[in-house]
């Protein structure tokens, strides 16, 4: 009896501890608050653009766009600020919201809604040889001034671009190949409760804001915010880039401590992914919103089921390798960090207390590692990195001091001795030790 009541909870333990390990985690930046996903695939990994809502906001308060990748949706790396109102776009003044990246000629270019100084909101476009950058303002001035957000963008199979834009309507104009400046006149989209449904916006639809347009199976699709205010996702399908639309229903309910949400999709490594918003995070509200990820199956018509925000997000493709070099601010969860850029061209950690942690999800051990290292600075005196495998409080597999370097930007590598990690699991990184700002970290790497 006491072997089987043993043998269950050794079984109980390992599922729990399996479930543990293909779970990610949402909301899935928890260091800042994000809004408004753009993610693009890019070499194996998706990119995911971000706006930012800036702590403590009860208004829109956004002044940069954030840059996070991931290459198995459960972890995901920090890039930091790539563009900004203040330094990227000086012609413009406010609102640093909604955008999207695509990549052609061997560049990436970016759409992004903002203010102009003394004007109207307008759509800027940004340019830059790699994702992560360095962006630069392409023109100098906006790309389009009417008023209108949420710029979308789609390079149809002929090579015609599209960008799409919204609120209130939505219209599209065909961007020239150079993508930073367009052809034609600007096509307003008729609004109608076949294309969009009946809703509660003025026009009588649900349409409200946030297209997303792309192709998939040769069905075009544009998912949007819809029926503000709490927003809710709806999408409608047609037989071309350009329309005529079908209202084809509800994507994800209104939810979430959030007034709008801000759909996106993509495919990734086989499966499709689903990108929203809300308030999930402590302190989360309509202006303190947060990115989360679902992954679903299209339905066999290629319509899109129902999708429900959760907790869990998107199950990890894969495992996290951790014998190379992983930068810290690789997250699947954190918890009390932030990030920051480091004087030599990184990111690290930073403001790190005393029970802080970061999470890495699946994370292959194989048949064991020997040690642990990291690269740290303190400007007080240090403290130390427990690591843990399993959960925060989990089992304890070597602990590495910390000690002061004098100054936040000193680097060293400390290392010590790991004993137990073996297989695939969640490794937790738990600081303790010290009092005030322990360390921050650089990267990190077992051996
Ligand atoms: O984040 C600012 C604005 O809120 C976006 O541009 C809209 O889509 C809505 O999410």
């Amino acid at each position: 009896m006491h072997s089987f009541y043993a043998r269950l909870l050794l079984v109980l333990g390992t599922l729990l501890a399996v479930l543990d390990t293909v779970q990610a985690d949402n909301p899935i930046i928890q260091s800042i608050y994000t809004a408004d996903p753009a993610p693009i695939v890019v070499d194996d990994r998706v990119y995911l653009l971000a706006d930012h809502d800036e702590n403590g906001s009860t208004t829109y308060n956004m002044r940069d766009w954030r840059l996070f990748s991931s290459a198995d949706m459960a972890n995901w790396q920090d890039h930091g600020v790539i563009a900004s109102i203040a330094t990227t776009f000086p012609w413009a003044d406010l609102n640093a919201w909604a955008g999207q990246i695509i990549a052609r000629n061997n560049k990436f270019y970016m759409y992004l809604p903002m203010r102009r100084r003394g004007g109207n909101t307008a759509i800027g476009v940004a340019v830059a040889d790699s994702i992560t950058g360095p962006w630069k303002d392409a023109l100098g001035k906006p790309l389009l001034e009417n008023g209108r957000i949420d710029p979308t963008v789609w390079i149809d199979d002929n090579g015609q671009a599209y960008l799409y834009f919204a609120n209130p309507g939505l219209f599209y104009v065909k961007l020239n190949t150079d993508m930073i400046s367009y052809s034609g006149s600007i096509v307003e989209v008729s609004m109608n409760v076949a294309s969009f449904g009946s809703g509660r916006e003025a026009d009588g639809t649900t349409f409200a804001e946030g297209p997303w347009v792309y192709k998939r199976n040769n069905l075009y699709y544009v998912v949007y915010a819809a029926n503000c205010c709490s927003e809710d996702i709806r999408y409608s399908t047609g037989p071309s880039i350009m329309g005529p639309w079908t209202y084809r229903g509800v994507v994800m309910a209104s939810a979430g401590k959030s007034f709008t949400n801000h759909p996106a999709v993509i495919d990734f490594k086989g499966k499709s992914y689903f990108f929203y918003h809300n308030g999930a995070l402590p302190g989360g509200s309509g202006y303190t919103r947060s990115i989360a990820v679902e992954s679903f199956t299209y339905n066999a018509d290629g319509t899109i089921p129902l999708l429900t925000m959760t907790n869990a997000g998107a199950p990890q493709i894969g495992t996290l390798n951790p014998y190379t070099r992983n930068e810290a601010e690789t997250m699947a969860f954190s918890s009390g960090v932030q990030t920051q850029a480091t004087l030599d061209g990184g990111l690290a950690i930073i403001n790190i207390e005393i029970g802080d942690y970061v999470k890495v999800a699946g994370v292959a051990f194989g048949n064991g590692a020997k040690s642990f290292y990291a690269r740290v600075a303190s400007a007080t005196s240090g403290g130390k990195i427990e690591v843990r495998l399993g959960g925060v409080t989990g089992t304890l597999v070597g602990t590495c001091v910390v000690p002061g370097t004098n100054g936040w930007q000193s680097w060293q590598v400390v290392t010590c001795a790991v004993s137990g990690a073996t297989g695939i699991k969640d490794l937790y990184l738990k600081f303790t030790g010290g009092s005030g700002y322990l360390f921050n970290v650089d990267y990190w790497q077992f051996a």
